[in-house]
């Protein structure tokens, strides 16, 4: 069972990935999530980066398929895919998808490789994921738990770790995608 709390988070995630905002997800939400994120980058079509992108945010999509009926995924199955993943029994499946996600996050978005998320690097998921920029910087504190201004790799890890499963509306991580408190549920 997911708390109001983590519905709440994983409603406004639901919302970010509907990015043509029909009310259900479906490929073509990733696809475009993919070409807005290849323009933030300057990554023309037919370029190696562009289908580099493409692979990685249809792969997203690739992920929720068998929890879809048909081509469409309601919010009411992506609820249903995080409570899945996020069951006792599932913790291996759950690490795996979280290091996998972690892992596309760093090669969509360090552009610099330098084993870091930048407060630019991060701005710039907010532009691609069309997340409100205004919240960029105080989502950036509260994952920066180091305060040495930029996001480690662990750092990133806990943070998609509180997002997925923390119950308190003080984690740090419920930030990771920008203002979630204001979700309508
Ligand atoms: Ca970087
Ligand atoms: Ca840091």
């Amino acid at each position: 069972m997911l708390s109001p709390l983590q519905i709440k988070k994983q409603t406004h995630f639901f919302n970010i990935l509907d990015f043509d905002r029909s009310g259900t997800i479906e490929e073509d939400d990733f696809e475009a999530i993919g070409d807005n994120l290849s323009i933030v980058r300057d990554f023309d079509m037919d370029t190696v980066e562009y289908e580099t992108v493409m692979r990685l945010t249809k792969g997203i999509w690739g992920n929720l398929v068998p929890f879809v009926k048909g081509t469409q995924g309601t919010q009411e199955q992506w609820l249903q895919f995080m409570t899945v993943l996020l069951a006792d029994e599932n913790e291996d499946k759950y690490d795996k998808y979280v290091r996998q996600f972690v892992s596309t996050l760093f090669k969509l978005f360090d552009i610099n490789e330098d084993g870091y998320i930048s407060q630019t690097e991060y701005i710039d998921l907010f532009i691609g994921l069309r997340i409100e920029v205004r919240f960029a910087p105080k989502a950036f504190r509260n994952l920066d738990t180091n305060n040495d201004g930029k996001l480690s790799h662990d750092e990133i890890i806990q943070s998609v770790d509180e997002f997925m499963k923390d119950s308190d509306p003080k984690a740090p991580g419920n930030w990771l995608f920008g203002d979630w408190e204001g979700t309508v549920v």
